[in-house]
């Protein structure tokens, strides 16, 4: 075996993780869409579409190691939407808990000299520093726009725009 135990146990988890992600996102798109926030929900089903490519770049890792990665469950994503705000938070919140795991798995591959996969999820913590600064400037635009409905409008047209830079 390649990687000990513990940092295959821990690629896994991020594998769920990673779809959990992909899962809340694609909500996320679906109510939005019907909530009237056309750009946000196409923002959050590319959102969704990148999350599966993270638990595919995982799975790839470990099949080239010759290992069979499990495809985990995953969790039913919160159904109680409140806000475009709120759901911008959460995906905030979502992502600081994915660097963290990132982190996590890092460190353990560090202990145990693994720098084959230290070295495999440095993509991972450069994304994630995209990603956290992404979605803090998206909830800046709350701060300085505003939660009108005027401002609500230009926050979906932004994050239309963003839906290709993310
Ligand atoms: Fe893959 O967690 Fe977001 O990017």
């Amino acid at each position: 075996m390649k990687i000990s135990d513990q940092t295959l146990k821990l690629l896994q988890e991020q594998i769920a993780i990673e779809a959990n992600a992909a899962n809340y996102y694609l909500s996320v798109a679906s109510w939005c869409k019907v909530t009237g926030y056309s750009g946000a929900s196409c923002f959050f089903r590319a959102h969704s579409a990148e999350e599966r490519e993270h638990m595919s770049k995982i799975i790839q890792y470990l099949n080239g190691l010759k290992i069979h990665a499990q495809i985990p469950a995953t969790e039913q994503p919160p159904q109680n939407m409140e806000s475009l705000e709120q759901v911008c938070k959460i995906a905030l919140d979502n992502e600081k808990n994915v660097t963290q795991s990132i982190n996590k798995i890092i460190d353990t591959a560090q202990d145990e000299k693994d720098h084959r996969t230290s070295v495999f999820l440095e993509w991972f913590v450069n994304e994630q520093i995209n990603e956290e600064d992404l979605f803090e400037s998206i909830m800046q635009k709350f701060d300085i726009i505003g939660r009108d409905k005027l401002a609500l409008h230009e926050i979906d047209k932004i994050l239309d725009k963003l839906k290709d830079t993310s």
